[in-house]
């Protein structure tokens, strides 16, 4: 008898060990907003007048990746591949093999294998808020709870606020029904994609105005943003992709260059991205007050940068730092604050990652890369060499590729009456300035046609080559010979 209790005690002390010792699973608010260049925040520009507190605390409590990039796009819509390698962590021309796979009807094998679905296999809970089309329908109908429509307009219920909105409900509900398991949530913004219809106050903050005739230019007004450094009037070639509504139709710029027109449409940017700002502090709110917030990983990015007035360019149908790149921020348990690293990582290695954070195999599928290394402060950066594309217009297209501080962007377009490359040291010239920029400096341009950098420039076309080998790229550039 006296063994008996003796061996219960053990056995109950044991469970109750056990109890406390499983570690509490982590959630997850992935944050992803639409068409946002890295260097309108100050996280990644400290002379920018963009105000966004909320990002800024995460980068100063979490993790800020310096290099981060979306692998591309085969067609003018970059939103949809690139929120396709999201969600499935496939590269680029291993993706479902239509270039309308937004109007995708008939379920795909994949969708099985894609962030909602994985992770409600594991046992989350999960939701989802974003944008409506340019994106993968059989995998946002993974999720469980689903509420997306298209909003950027200027109001609360037309705007960013709604889509905060769905998840302050969500949480309100998870918090009444004392919801135990660990949420996914995809919360996603329709801003600050043009048209960037922003809040009167903000518009106002940065001096701008939705401008709506094609005829006349917005006023000119001392608090919007200065133009960029690397702003251009004119691209200096054709850029390739003729017809190309973000370079010719969006309501505010249209064909225009000019100061007051680029100006004006950064202040509506900013106007935006300050409301998103906003909208995620209500949220983070909410998550401490229900006492979760230290254990949710919040990933902050967006699906590719934008030009607006750089380079001459004013969608994100280009391969400069601006529209390549991506803001990445990461916070969450065991992520040490105030790091930043290098990263070298593509939007296609989100999923993995946030299933190794959450202790979930990743699906067979996945071809990116789990970063936890990074995070954990043992690596700097999880590839040395990154690969970009443009293909939506005339084809080839356009090709990027980098390595240290070396990158190399090539142009073969119009059936080989645009025939372009460009070398730069992104260390000695961050900006890509070309020759019409008229820096002075030897290194503050594109060095392609320096003789000084010729042995460089090779060893980069070959790289770009094996790169596309690499990665099933169907097309070969002019002067490419395997
Ligand atoms: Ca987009």
């Amino acid at each position: 008898m006296i063994l008996l209790i003796i061996l219960l005690a053990f056995s109950s002390c044991k469970n109750k060990e056990k109890v406390i010792e499983e570690p509490k699973r982590p959630n997850f608010l992935f944050v992803l907003v639409d068409d946002q260049s890295p260097f309108d925040l100050q996280t990644y520009d400290p002379n920018s007048i963009l105000e966004t507190p909320n990002i800024s605390k995460l980068s100063e409590e979490g993790m800020v990746f310096d290099q981060a990039r979306h692998m591309g796009s085969m067609n003018g819509a970059v939103c949809t591949p690139s929120r396709h390698m999201i969600m499935t962590g496939r590269t680029l021309w291993h993706l479902p093999p239509s270039a309308e796979f937004q109007k995708q009807t008939d379920p795909h094998e994949l969708d099985d294998q894609t962030i909602g679905a994985v992770f409600n296999r594991a046992g989350y809970k999960t939701m989802r808020t974003c944008k409506k089309g340019n994106s993968y329908p059989g995998a946002n109908k993974q999720f469980t709870v689903v509420h997306d429509a298209t909003k950027r307009g200027g109001t609360a219920e037309s705007g960013s606020a709604w889509h905060a909105e769905q998840v302050l409900d969500y949480l309100q509900d998870r918090d009444s029904i004392k919801e135990k398991d660990p949420f996914f949530i995809y919360f996603g913004f329709s801003h600050p994609h043009d048209t960037r219809n922003g809040t009167p106050e903000l518009l106002a903050k940065y001096g701008a105005v939705n401008h709506k005739d094609p005829n006349s230019l917005p006023p000119a007004n001392d608090k919007q943003p200065q133009l960029q450094p690397n702003h251009l009037e004119k691209q200096p070639f054709f850029h390739g992709h003729p017809d190309l509504r973000d370079e010719e139709r969006v309501s505010g710029v249209w064909k225009n260059r000019d100061e007051r027109t680029i100006r004006n449409e950064l202040g509506r940017e900013y106007a935006c991205s300050e409301n998103i700002d906003n909208q995620l502090g209500k949220v983070l709110k909410k998550l401490e007050a229900m006492g979760e917030l230290d254990n949710t990983y919040i990933i902050y990015t967006s699906d590719h940068g934008i030009a607006i007035g750089r380079h001459g360019f004013q969608g994100k149908q280009n391969l400069y730092e601006h529209t390549w790149r991506v803001p990445f921020i990461i916070k969450g348990p065991g992520i040490e604050a105030g790091k930043r690293a290098k990263g070298n990582i593509y939007l296609l290695d989100i999923l993995p990652t946030l299933c190794d954070l959450a202790g979930i195999e990743a699906p067979k599928t996945v071809e990116g890369k789990s970063f936890v290394p990074v995070l954990k402060g043992e690596k700097e950066a999880v590839r040395d060499v990154m690969y970009g594309v443009y293909a939506g217009g005339t084809k080839p297209g356009m090709r990027a590729v980098k390595k240290g501080d070396w990158k190399l962007i090539k142009y073969d377009v119009m059936d080989g009456a645009v025939r372009e490359t460009q070398l730069f040291n992104l260390a000695e010239n961050p900006n890509e300035f070309l020759p019409e920029h008229h820096k002075t400096g030897e290194m503050q341009t594109d060095l392609a046609e320096n003789p000084k950098y010729a042995d460089k420039l090779a060893e980069m076309e070959a790289l770009l080559l094996e790169q596309m080998q690499e990665n099933d790229d169907p097309y070969r550039l002019w002067n490419q010979t395997e």
